[in-house]
């Protein structure tokens, strides 16, 4: 007998083995057993079985939960005084040149104890999740020397172990240049490469290591080192890349078979061709596009004609996108980056898990994979992407039970 049986629902499974839009089910049903989806299909078909819990969901439609595979949920402070300088005219790049941006974040994350960190940053994570979000990666990069970074990712840690979400942490090793390497840039790699990598891989507190890969960040060849010792220490790699300018970032991302590249506003066809023979995925990050009013949209039709798969995410950061929405960036995706709602919710859902390597477990409602489902009382999938930032579902289930 299975623990649960959703009844009485309309299923956008997302899985691509599943034909017609959204992978729909329409008026299907999910068995559930220790945490695991153990079958999906058509009510009809799914009769015969008993469950301990039969619940019908009175034509809801039940989605995989929403992953958010781009995120620096955890920092000191805010940035809201940099939001005011932009609106009177300056730009990202002036305020990052002149010792703010991602530096002040710094500033502020350095001087937080673990348990300061924790605690700003659970009110975002809580935020994220009532949107709909079970899995949700979170990357350090404000610590910027060794112990501050691994501050970040215990703090990641401990989020995970205290909240009812998946957290995915990530190494941002090479983020910016912290106040004390200017003029000794060199020393600050070897920090990140020699130091910081070997330290996240062995306490386990990482799975993979990402760069911050711009003119105002890292040239490719700084990131060309930090991803060899994540290679050396088995940690996956993931680039921030062609965001403000183009440095053939995604290009470097491929050769070490990275998982995505992120952002790509400025990405060309280069680019996009090494990402999909390597498998990668594109993560789109509206938020950040709209906040920085940005006008170059990222080469939708490009990572389409190359097969590449698009994800899409909050970035949700201090600087440039103080987001704590998902279902606001499905809006954006469509609206701003022109996908359909079908590309929007698979971003959000199996795209985003393979961006993750999570493909396996998480990601569509299908058998064998986690019971990680959200429950929403729309009418047809695309309705979240069509609110302006959806309130959120009115249950969100991790592994099996309702949170
Ligand atoms: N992700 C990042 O890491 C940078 N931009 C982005 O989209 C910088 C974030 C920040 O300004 O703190
Ligand atoms: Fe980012």
């Amino acid at each position: 007998m299975w623990d649960r049986l959703l009844t009485d629902c309309h299923i956008a499974t997302m899985d691509p083995q599943i034909p017609g839009p959204f992978g729909a089910i329409e008026d299907g049903a999910i068995g559930i057993q220790d945490g695991r989806i153990v079958r999906v299909g058509r009510r009809i078909d799914l009769a015969g079985y008993r469950a301990a819990r039969v619940e019908p969901l009175g034509g809801a439609w039940v989605t995989p939960g929403l992953i958010d595979c781009h995120t620096h949920l955890i920092f000191g402070g805010n940035r809201s005084a940099e939001f005011e300088q932009r609106l009177n005219g300056a730009s990202y790049e002036e305020i990052a040149r002149g010792g703010g941006g991602i530096v002040s974040s710094v500033k502020a994350t350095r001087f937080a104890s673990l348990d300061e960190l924790v605690e700003q940053a659970r009110p975002r994570l809580r935020a994220l999740m009532n949107g709909g979000v079970t899995t949700v990666e979170i990357k350090s990069g404000y610590g910027l020397d060794l112990l501050s970074e691994m501050k970040m990712l215990e703090a990641a840690r401990a989020l995970g172990e205290s909240e009812s979400v998946r957290v995915v942490p990530t190494l941002l090793a090479l983020h910016a240049l912290p106040p004390e390497h200017k003029g000794s840039r060199d020393a600050f790699v070897r920090l990140a490469v020699d130091e910081m990598v070997p330290a996240a891989a062995e306490a386990g507190l990482a799975t993979a290591v990402d760069a911050y890969c711009e003119g105002i960040g890292f040239s490719v060849d700084e990131v060309r080192e930090l991803f060899e010792a994540a290679e050396e220490h088995g940690l996956r790699v993931k680039l921030h890349a062609e965001q403000l300018s183009n440095l053939q970032g995604a290009a470097l991302a491929a050769e070490f078979g990275a998982l995505s590249a992120d952002h790509l506003e400025h990405a060309d066809e280069a680019g996009v061709g090494a990402m999909a023979r390597a498998g990668m995925v594109a993560v789109l990050l509206p938020g950040a596009f709209y906040a920085l009013r940005e006008t170059r949209k990222p080469p939708v039709d490009l990572l389409r004609r190359h097969g590449v798969p698009m994800a899409v995410a909050t970035d949700c950061n201090p600087g440039t996108s103080p987001t704590l929405s998902a279902t606001l960036m499905l809006s954006m995706a469509c609206t701003l980056f022109g996908l359909t709602p079908e590309e929007a919710l698979a971003g959000m859902t199996v795209n985003a898990a393979r961006a993750l390597g999570l493909e396996k477990e998480v990601g569509t409602v299908s058998t064998g994979k986690a019971a990680d489902l959200c429950v929403w009382r729309v009418s047809r999938p695309a309705e979240l992407c069509y609110w302006i930032g959806h309130p959120g579902p009115e249950r969100r289930i991790v592994a099996g039970v309702d949170h």
